[in-house]
């Protein structure tokens, strides 16, 4: 398959600053008819070429005229047409079928909806158009549809006009005032219920907002709302960014690729990011809601008015635009739970990706498929990007250096390097070395050595770097590092100043002066950097951090580092002091000055698959063994701890508030434990809390921990579950999800049963996810060493592929990995990637994904 190259870019042979569409809209046979009015752009012989996906020219006119069959052609799906003049207007009608559109992207039918999904290359599917990021343009679009079917009619900016049509049809024109990009444009056409509400932004224009969905989910969306006022307010108080349309609406559909999409004033989002409420939705799906609705509200600035070159600069809107709404969200609740919570995603997926075949820098230099690139190298490590850089700058500056990018190129389609600049511009500082974290893939290992010198009463911070070799990229140059860092002196408990060092050499110390007796070592505090770091810190040590941090990541980090230290022993085979992790639990759980969220991230065991990152090669079994004897003791030496902590965090009455939320968290992690104690009546208490729960966070907890077990509850709860929300089909994801997840013998056998069940559907990709995507990324199961859980997700991926191969290439990372694991393992997961190879008709997405694994 073709390969494309960033160091190929060049600009657009011709523009299209205007462009006026006209559907006709039907679900079966869809009339779209485009007026472009196209502008040859430098001084050039080359022909119009208009992207195309799957689509026939019915009739193409150029200034009116119709074309003659040797002045136009077809080449890959792209129309060509060769043009005499600078100006001229060029009109295509094709017909589409949203109905067959099982790839949903482009115009597609979802639940008697229809809707559209163009970012990255969707709009092609649609119209001819030179689909790129760099193309903006004015939009006009005119909708014609059934009146009964489709009663509302929506698309991006601000409507202008409707009427009625004889036949029982309408139609509604919407125009868009701001150009953009075709991966920007949106319609939606169908029967659905508005919560509508407003917003007065801080220059005092009034904004109509609107959440669209199902009539019956209407009092489902009341979160997202709030969700959506917060972010407005917020852009404005910490960006200076005002919104700029009218109105602003928000429609939820069932079949998405994706969490959802920003589409200019319309965005459109998956359901389970829109609805939420007690009964279904989990403080989990809560905050998804709210960082969701953020995150693509924020991108009215950071991706609609400043748009992205090419598609090689995405990290310049996903990275940045996560960082802002990791921000937000911070502020709306915890910022130590949610810093804890967004390092803990981005060791789990970016980690796992920059240490396998499909690392990738945060700027990529090649892809087959830009879609396999929508990856947490892009979003998440995208985000660190920002945040170091906001952190070296301080907020006055980082501050000064976003306006100036966000006025600089304004309306304007921009890369990576224009950000980095309005940073070192705006913010006086030099990024030279530090723009090799946008081309350097792999995480970096920081070495940290501290040596106390008492004559001279110093101690001196050797640091050493190394940079993995990835994929086209052997040798690595060091990085600029900032590690923020803490000395406490052991007596007093004290931090003598927090430090923030630049490691930017591959070997690098710092000597601190006054050091009587040798200090304790507290670095990368807040995850400053998004690195690997390892110490010669004792287990004594790390047990005074975990109580004494004042810094709430590092403490944190302690925590988990004393567990990691016992469970890599245990696997092992080596006795390593467990009594320091009980103790450092104990004294968590019971500090009453702690944050029950807080407490409830710092007790909890790190996760098979970050246990299986430390070691050389992954074992599955032994992880799983280790980590769940040592749940098993902690669960039995603090049994009364759990049952206090169970009984005293039940609620009379339902809240959102943190406090409630963390009372949650902490009582789902106390039955947890109780159960791994191997009380006798630890099933008998999950199920009692699985009956009386008033909401979704306990009662799905309750679920997942007997899920883990055998007991005769574990049926009861599966089947109660089931028989109240078969026909609710997020909440029926979470029936899926749970037994997926699950820490039972027989997972892989349960799986292969439920994607034969009457409600498994490969159609909805929410569904796929909440079955192979929860399964496979449960190690112990998915890496059963029969080799059955691979070949269930190998089928599921050549199956799905033929629907939808965005979603079937998403599900090959977790087989790619082979070389983490034990010869019998990795030649298992080997013959389904080449199975999967020989498939014929297989799609570019998921030959990319397959193949680059492969190699
Ligand atoms: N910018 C949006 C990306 C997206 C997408 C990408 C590929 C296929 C389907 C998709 N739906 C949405 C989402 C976001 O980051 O806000
Ligand atoms: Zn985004």
């Amino acid at each position: 398959p073709h390969v494309v190259r960033r160091e190929d870019y060049r600009p657009p042979d011709w523009l299209v600053p205007d462009i006026a569409l006209d559907f006709d809209l039907d679900a079966a046979a869809t009339r779209v008819h485009a007026t472009l009015s196209v502008t040859r752009n430098g001084d050039h012989d080359r022909p119009l070429k208009l992207d195309g996906d799957g689509l026939l020219p019915l009739e193409i006119r150029v200034d009116g005229n119709p074309v003659a069959a040797d002045l136009w052609s077809m080449d890959s799906g792209a129309l060509v047409i060769a043009l005499p003049d600078a100006v001229h207007i060029v009109e295509t009608l094709v017909e589409i079928a949203p109905q067959d559109n099982s790839k949903l992207m482009g115009l597609y039918a979802s639940g008697g909806l229809l809707c559209t999904q163009c970012e990255a290359e969707g709009f092609r599917r649609i119209t001819f158009f030179p689909d790129r990021p760099d193309v903006l343009s004015r939009y006009s679009v005119r909708m014609a549809a059934d009146k009964a079917l489709y009663p509302v009619l929506l698309a991006n900016g601000d409507p202008v006009e409707q009427g009625e049509l004889p036949g029982g049809r309408h139609w509604a024109r919407w125009n868009d005032p701001f150009p953009k990009p075709c991966y920007l444009f949106a319609l939606v056409a169908g029967d659905l219920a508005c919560n509508a509400d407003r917003f007065v932004t801080m220059s005092g224009r009034e904004v109509q907002l609107g959440i669209w969905v199902r009539e019956a989910d209407l009092p489902r969306t009341a979160h997202a709302m709030q969700a959506l006022r917060n972010s407005m307010a917020w852009d404005e108080r910490v960006y200076g960014r005002e919104y700029d349309l009218d109105v602003f609406n928000i429609v939820a559909v069932a079949d998405f690729n994706f969490g959802a999409m920003e589409n200019k004033g319309l965005n459109i989002f998956n359901s389970r990011y829109i609805l939420a409420d007690p009964e279904t939705a989990t403080d989990i799906d809560y905050d998804g809601v709210e960082g969701v609705v953020a995150h693509e509200y924020f991108h009215n600035w950071s991706g609609n008015r400043v748009t992205c070159r090419d598609w090689f600069q995405l990290s310049l809107k996903e990275g940045f635009t996560v960082f802002r709404d990791q921000n937000f969200s911070a502020d709306m609740g915890s910022h130590a739970v949610k810093r804890i919570e967004d390092v803990r995603i981005l060791r789990a997926a970016q980690f796992q990706e920059d240490s396998g075949p499909l690392a990738h820098p945060v700027r990529p230099e090649s892809y087959m498929e830009i879609s396999n690139f929508y990856t947490a190298t892009i979003y998440n490590k995208g985000a660190e990007l920002i945040r170091m850089m906001a952190l070296m700058l301080g907020p006055e500056r980082f501050r000064a250096g976003t306006d100036l990018y966000f006025d600089r190129h304004d309306g304007e389609a921009a890369t990576c390097e224009d950000f980095v600049r309005a940073m070192e511009e705006g913010g006086e500082i030099d990024l030279g070395q530090f723009r090799l974290w946008y081309e350097q893939a792999g995480t970096p290992h920081v070495r940290a050595l501290l040596t106390h010198d008492p004559v001279a009463r110093s101690v001196t911070l050797l640091l050493e770097q190394t940079v993995p070799p990835t994929p086209g990229q052997p040798e690595k140059r060091p990085m600029a590092i900032p590690l923020r860092t803490a000395l406490f002196d052991p007596e007093t408990g004290e931090n003598r100043g927090d430090e923030l060092l630049m490691l930017t050499e591959a070997r690098q110390s710092f000597t601190f002066q006054g050091w009587t007796a040798a200090p304790i070592l507290s670095i990368n505090r807040g995850f400053s950097a998004p690195v690997i770091v390892e110490t010669n810190r004792s287990q004594a040590d790390l047990a005074f951090l975990s109580a004494h941090d004042d810094d709430p990541f590092a403490r944190y980090e302690a925590m988990q580092q004393l567990m990691v230290n016992v469970l890599v022993g245990r696997i092992g085979g080596q006795a390593v002091d467990e009594d320091a992790v009980i103790a450092a639990i104990r004294n968590a759980a019971t500090d009453p000055l702690l944050d029950p969220a807080f407490v409830a991230e710092a007790i909890r065991l790190p996760s098979e698959a970050y246990l299986g990152d430390q070691m050389a090669v992954v074992d599955p079994d032994a992880i799983h063994a280790a980590r769940d004897a040592l749940q098993r003791r902690i669960g039995a030496e603090l049994e009364p701890l759990w049952r206090d902590i169970h009984a005293r965090t039940r609620a009379n009455a339902f809240a959102l508030s943190s406090v409630a939320k963390g009372a949650r968290k902490l009582r789902n992690t106390a039955l947890l434990y109780l159960a791994a104690s191997g009380a006798v009546d630890g099933p008998t208490v999950a199920f009692g809390q699985f009956s009386e729960a008033d909401n979704m966070t306990e009662r799905q907890a309750a679920l997942a921990t007997l899920a883990n077990g055998t007991s005769a509850e574990r049926e009861a709860a599966l089947d109660i579950f089931y028989n109240r929300y078969r026909d609710d089909a997020l909440t029926l994801d979470k029936w899926f999800q749970t037994q997926a997840f699950a820490f039972h013998p027989d997972t892989v056998d349960l799986v292969e049963e439920l994607g034969r069940h009457k409600d498994f559907t490969l159609t909805n990709p929410n569904r796929v996810r909440a079955l192979y995507g929860a399964f496979a990324g449960n190690q112990w199961a998915f890496h059963h060493p029969s080799g059955k859980g691979y070949r269930l997700v190998a089928d599921c991926i050549i199956a799905l592929d033929k629907l939808n191969p965005q979603t079937a290439a998403r599900l090959v990372p977790p087989l790619g990995r082979w070389k983490r694991f034990d010869e019998p393992r990795a030649a298992l997961m080997r013959a389904e990637l080449q199975r999967i190879l020989l498939e014929p008709g297989l799609s570019k997405d998921v030959t990319e994904q397959v193949s680059k694994s492969l190699e």
